[in-house]
């Protein structure tokens, strides 16, 4: 057997890997050294990717519910009609804005949600929502509302890099994350900065390590960016030139009282100075934010003051410091500065950003007799159940519902509470890509080839199948002849084809399937899937003609997206598909001015109203970070528990000062309590918690077949212990790091 790459699915990341099958196991797994981000780098986890490409709960038919409760086989066509009229009938009773949409990517698949709206739009449904909605869309508002876009650091290049709630070394996040980081530690020249209550591994590399307590960034933050604006770090000529709004962030930051908001944090008021120092002298600073900020108190006002550190030292659009990238696709709306009005979900009220639903309202448009309520929900390659905040109302809200449809390739905890389940083939047994396309000056984009066929005596069929079968079940494709003589006469007839066809309301809103259905079936290799990317690269390539040729596509105009296209094609390891010159990030801030907004008022005045600390609970004492990334952890894409190498029962881990005084010792269990329910978990001692922090993993809690078929569970799932009350104002993205808690011991024999 030869040597197949692909890539792992596991993080973002999508490191490119190679696998030898032995039959239909995968025998050997290695990095990748053509894949043009990660050139042969990949972590422990993706050796162990068999676990969720042979997992005993895959699924292999289209599966409806019985009136008990149990599941039956059904053939697709009959999955195809119900399915289309069941939502039909949704839409025509209570009207297509009542179907929401959850999901539509994971860590490693984008492709199948790039035709899902195709089917959505034709319903008249308006709503949807998918994990970045309970993590980043705080950032990404802060972002449009500044600039217009967002800016991720360029970690290669920078001389000062700076992670903020942000734990690399385990979650990754950046390409190579551990031989950059250990670059970065080592060269004396370089600085590496971590802020992080736990002493990560990424804060043991770390030249400064700011320790807030868990909760108090705003304050941490506040005190850093006011020490740039009081030791007046600022360089003003190009403030001057690229910003504005700098007066008033004056106003508040020049008045916060920095040894105060360091008191609070429990962070010396010495070492925040010396830090914003070390910033402000460096020629260049790449800024990360993750979940330690964006789920926790504050978290909007967490990702203004990481986007100020950035902006207010002028580390913007240079190579080294944060930069816009170019995307592939749409995975982020940016909407402020466009005509649209802002949008707010039906019942609750709540601001959608980047077009979704924050994830934490979702119960709450569902759980009402609100006219507009939620009564139809198609889920796809996503777990609401286990990962959304407070999984017992969760359940609730899904049972609740009039239809739920759910796509998947394994009997997770939400296809369990289905009306259908439709199943498709692993990430390895076709086509593939994701749009996680952040990176500057250079991007990449991978689309990946079938590893291996799906499993003999199965019946799945691929995502854009399922959607085009759905849509043409309720009739919104239209006639495609002319399409299809078109495209005999070639490419440039198609493309104009195509667009005249566009004008066609009803058409348009079915485009991606269009094309798989047209352009589809000519494409080499079964690559049907690919399709959509065909009017994806013609968009890159018309906003972004110099980049794309600098990454060595040639051709003008329509030519020039049609090699982009065809070299994506022609690239299983993955492609460099732009690249920026130093200067370029400055032309993509998308402010009518061009010049970044320092001041948002809002935001302004929280921080000039933080008050002096956030609140306790003698009740429950400790702060709880549900859900850590650890190197046992994969979000929920292995069910396996046996992947586990190390720590099966996922540990909570505490510190031993508290562990002494609560009589813990290693491995005894414990019991959690917070205000949502409990849980029992092995502890591990550890001095890289601060006393009254503790974790627990993301992930576990799991329900698995054990060796005899008997469904099993092992592991807390974090969400039994979380409420979706407890969110962000702003974005209401939930405070999972921050979940107020008690720990008991737990007597007698494990
Ligand atoms: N191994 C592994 N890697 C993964 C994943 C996985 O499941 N497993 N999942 C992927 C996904 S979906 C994501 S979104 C990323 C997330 O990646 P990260 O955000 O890096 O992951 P976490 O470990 O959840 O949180 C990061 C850090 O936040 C810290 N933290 C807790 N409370 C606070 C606080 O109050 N302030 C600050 N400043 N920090 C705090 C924690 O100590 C932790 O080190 O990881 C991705 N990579
Ligand atoms: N308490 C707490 N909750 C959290 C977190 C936390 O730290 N704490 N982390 C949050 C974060 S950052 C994230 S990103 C979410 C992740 O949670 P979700 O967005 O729900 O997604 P995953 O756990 O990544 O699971 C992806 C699903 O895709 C399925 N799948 C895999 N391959 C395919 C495929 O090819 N096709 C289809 N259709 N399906 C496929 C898998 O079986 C799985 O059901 O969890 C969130 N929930
Ligand atoms: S860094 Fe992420 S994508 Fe790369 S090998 Fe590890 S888990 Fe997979
Ligand atoms: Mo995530």
């Amino acid at each position: 057997m030869e040597w197949q790459p692909t890539a792992c699915v596991l993080c973002a990341c999508n490191c490119g890997i190679e696998i030898k099958l032995d039959g239909r196991r995968f025998e050997r797994i290695r990095g990748d050294k053509a894949h043009p981000s990660s050139l042969g780098y990949t972590c422990e986890k993706p050796l162990r990717l068999d676990h969720y490409q042979n997992g005993a709960d895959r699924l292999t038919h289209p599966l409806r519910r019985r009136p008990d409760g149990s599941f039956e086989k059904i053939d697709w066509d009959t999955a195809i009609r119900e399915v289309a009229a069941a939502f039909a009938a949704t839409r025509d009773v209570h009207g297509g804005e009542t179907i929401f949409y959850y999901g539509g990517g994971g860590q490693g698949n984008h492709l199948g949600g790039s035709y899902a709206g195709s089917f959505m739009r034709a319903l008249g449904a308006r709503y949807r929502s998918n994990a970045l909605a309970q993590e980043k869309t705080g950032q990404f508002w802060v972002g449009d509302r500044m600039l217009g876009n967002v800016a991720t650091g360029d970690f290669d290049h920078c001389e000062v890099a700076l992670f903020i709630g942000k734990n690399p070394w385990q979650s990754h996040g950046i390409p190579r994350a551990r031989p950059t980081l250990r670059e970065i530690a080592r060269d004396p020249d370089r600085c590496l900065i971590v802020i992080d209550p736990r002493r990560t591994e990424t804060a043991e590399l770390a030249d400064i390590h700011l320790r807030p307590k868990p909760g108090t960034d705003a304050w941490l933050l506040a005190a850093l960016t006011a020490t740039l604006v009081q030791e007046d770090l600022l360089p003003h000529d190009w403030l001057a030139a690229h910003t504005t709004g700098l007066d008033e962030v004056r106003d508040v930051l020049g008045n916060v009282p920095i040894g105060l908001y360091a008191d609070v944090a429990g962070v010396d008021e010495s070492l925040i100075r010396r830090t914003a120092r070390r910033i402000a002298a460096a020629g260049s600073v790449a800024v990360h934010e993750d979940l330690g900020v964006q789920m926790t108190l504050h978290s909007t006002v967490n990702s203004y003051l990481d986007t100020l550190i950035w902006a207010l030292t002028g580390n913007f659009g240079r190579p080294g410091t944060n930069n816009p990238p170019i995307l592939f696709a749409p995975l982020i709306a940016f909407t402020h500065w466009g005509s649209r009005p802002d949008r707010f979900s039906p019942v609750a009220g709540a601001r959608i950003i980047s077009g979704l639903v924050p994830c934490n309202v979702i119960a709450d448009e569902i759980l009402t007799e609100h006219p507009r309520r939620y009564r139809a929900m198609l889920v796809e390659t996503a777990n609401p159940a286990h990962s959304l905040a407070d999984s017992r109302r969760m359940r609730e809200a899904l049972n609740a519902l009039d239809l739920l449809v759910v796509i998947d390739v394994a009997m997770t905890e939400t296809a369990r509470l289905a009306d259908y389940i439709l199943p498709a083939p692993s990430q390895f047994e076709k086509w593939e890509a994701t749009f996680f396309n952040l990176e500057t000056p250079a991007n990449y984009f991978h689309l990946r080839r079938p590893v291996l066929d799906p499993p003999p005596g199965s019946d799945l069929l691929p995502e854009p199948e399922i959607h085009a079968r759905l849509c043409e079940a309720i009739d919104a494709v239209p006639d495609l002849t002319t399409l299809h003589k078109a495209l005999a006469e070639g490419r440039p007839a198609f493309a104009a084809a195509f667009l005249n066809l566009l004008a066609d309301p009803g058409a348009a809103k079915v485009a991606p399937v269009i094309l798989y259905r047209t352009l589809g079936p000519t494409l080499p290799g079964d690559a049907a899937a690919a399709a959509s990317l065909w009017a994806l690269a013609h968009k890159v390539a018309l906003a972004h003609p110099a980049a794309v040729q600098r990454a060595g596509i040639e051709g003008e105009g329509l030519a020039l997206g049609d090699n982009l296209f065809d070299a994506i094609l022609a690239s299983p390891s993955g492609i460099v598909f732009t690249v920026d010159e130093p200067g370029d990030g400055l032309t993509r801030v998308n402010t009518p001015d061009g010049k970044v907004r320092l001041a948002l008022q809002d935001l302004l005045t929280e921080i000039a109203a933080l008050g002096d600390g956030p609140p306790s609970d003698p009740d429950y004492p400790f702060v709880l970070s549900a859900g850590e990334r650890r190197a046992f952890t994969a979000n929920t894409i292995f069910r396996d528990p046996a992947w586990r190498r190390r720590d099966p029962a996922g540990s909570l881990r505490i510190n031993p000062a508290d562990a002494a005084t609560l009589g813990l010792v290693n491995g005894s269990p414990a019991r959690v309590t917070t205000r949502q329910g409990a849980v029992e978990v092995p502890v591990e001692i550890t001095e890289t918690l601060l006393p009254g922090h503790i974790s627990l993993p993301n992930g576990l809690g799991l329900t698995y077949p054990d060796a005899n078929g008997t469904l099993t569970n092992s592991g807390a799932a974090p969400n039994e212990l979380t409420t979706s009350a407890d969110r962000d104002p702003y974005a209401g993205t939930p405070w999972h790091k921050h979940v107020p808690a008690r720990v008991e011991n737990v007597p007698g024999p494990t």
